[in-house]
């Protein structure tokens, strides 16, 4: 993985890159550090911890150890004198205000101005290799789900799934969860975003899932809704209407498409049912970060391109009742999508 003269070919200035997700697509090293790009320099400034990992990770890149005695500003100072830099580009988003005033005073006379989204548009369209990674992700996270079911039953709590879950991840070989895993069981499926709690499984109730591994940092996302035992109509009904939005969605993946209109083929079939209770967006691209470009919502005109990798993952949210939402990871081909989580979508039963 070495990506610097691509990166070169796009940008043209010197760059200061402190993103970690950006450092490791360019240059493969996963470690804390800084990489600084200048038209014939590529160097990671990291510090004792990391050298040998650096070595390893990153044969490519030239690499500069810090000391008791030398910051990384003072590297990246001496890099910017040898060759006579007076702008450097810096990660507004990523870099703090304290690293930001610490810089600047250590570079006086060089103007520090912001990078443009050159290293977003490169991460946007994944390689072979980077779908090969997110298969492998995913195909952990499905395995692992299937591990689980066999295991769940009433009686036990929110908290004792997730173990149980990311138990099973690991198993299969995830490195570690893309996200905190989401669980919610009955009332607390209202929850988008549920944190795992003591509440004791009952059955009756639905029960989401929400979770993902990763594969050489690449991350997975994927979203299950199960029935334990026997549910009421009410129930069944939000799960058939999140089914069929899903699957509505899903089936009109291909290069062309505007996101946001996407989203409105699962919104609007589900606004007519449930008015107001699929607030978030229909889904988000995936990558070395687990929410990351295209963005999937009612906002986005970003046109799908194939090497795109995104969610589908509407949901119905009701206060009281519960929630359900169904997500699945796919990638847009040259002709249409592929969809790459493998665990049925029909409802299960535990
Ligand atoms: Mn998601």
């Amino acid at each position: 993985m070495y990506r610097v003269d691509e990166f070169r070919r796009r940008f043209k200035g010197a760059a200061l890159i402190t993103d970690e997700k950006n450092i490791y697509y360019l240059t493969g090293f996963t470690g804390e550090g800084s990489l600084v790009i200048t038209p014939s320099r590529a160097l990671i400034i990291t510090d004792f911890r990391y050298v040998e990992q650096c070595q390893r990770q990153a044969p490519e890149t030239e690499m500069s150890c810090v000391q008791a005695n030398l910051t990384r500003d003072d590297i990246v100072k001496k890099v910017l004198i040898d060759e006579g830099i007076s702008e450097l580009f810096i990660e507004d988003n990523v870099l703090t205000v304290q690293a930001y005033n610490r810089l600047s005073q250590k570079l006086e006379g060089v103007k520090l101005s912001p990078i443009d989204d050159t290293c977003r548009k490169m991460r946007v369209v994944k390689s072979e290799e980077e779908l090969g990674y997110i298969a492998k992700a995913l195909s952990i996270t499905c395995q692992a789900f299937e591990n689980m079911l066999g295991q769940l039953k009433p009686g036990i709590t929110e908290k004792h799934a997730r173990a149980i879950l990311e138990h099973e991840m690991a198993l299969c070989g995830s490195e570690g969860n893309a996200f905190d895993t989401i669980v919610a069981s009955g009332a607390n499926g209202s929850l988008p975003h549920a944190v795992p709690s003591d509440k004791i499984i009952q059955s009756g109730e639905l029960f989401t899932f929400d979770f993902g591994a990763t594969w050489k940092g690449y991350c997975a996302d994927m979203t299950r809704t199960v029935a334990v035992g026997n549910i009421s109509d009410d129930l069944k009904k939000i799960y058939d209407a999140v089914y069929t939005a899903h699957m509505s969605a899903l089936e009109a993946v291909k290069p062309g498409m505007v996101c946001k209109d996407l989203d409105a083929i699962a919104r609007n079939y589900l606004e007519d049912i449930y008015p107001g209770a699929f607030g978030h967006s229909l889904g988000h691209g995936v990558g070395l970060n687990i929410h990351e470009s295209p963005a999937v919502s009612w906002r986005s005109d970003t046109v799908l391109e194939p090497g795109h990798v995104i969610t589908i993952e509407p949901g119905v949210y009701l206060p009281g009742l519960g929630g359900c939402r169904i997500e699945d990871t796919v990638f847009v081909t040259q002709d249409g999508y592929r969809d790459v989580c493998t665990v049925s979508k029909q409802l299960l039963v535990v």
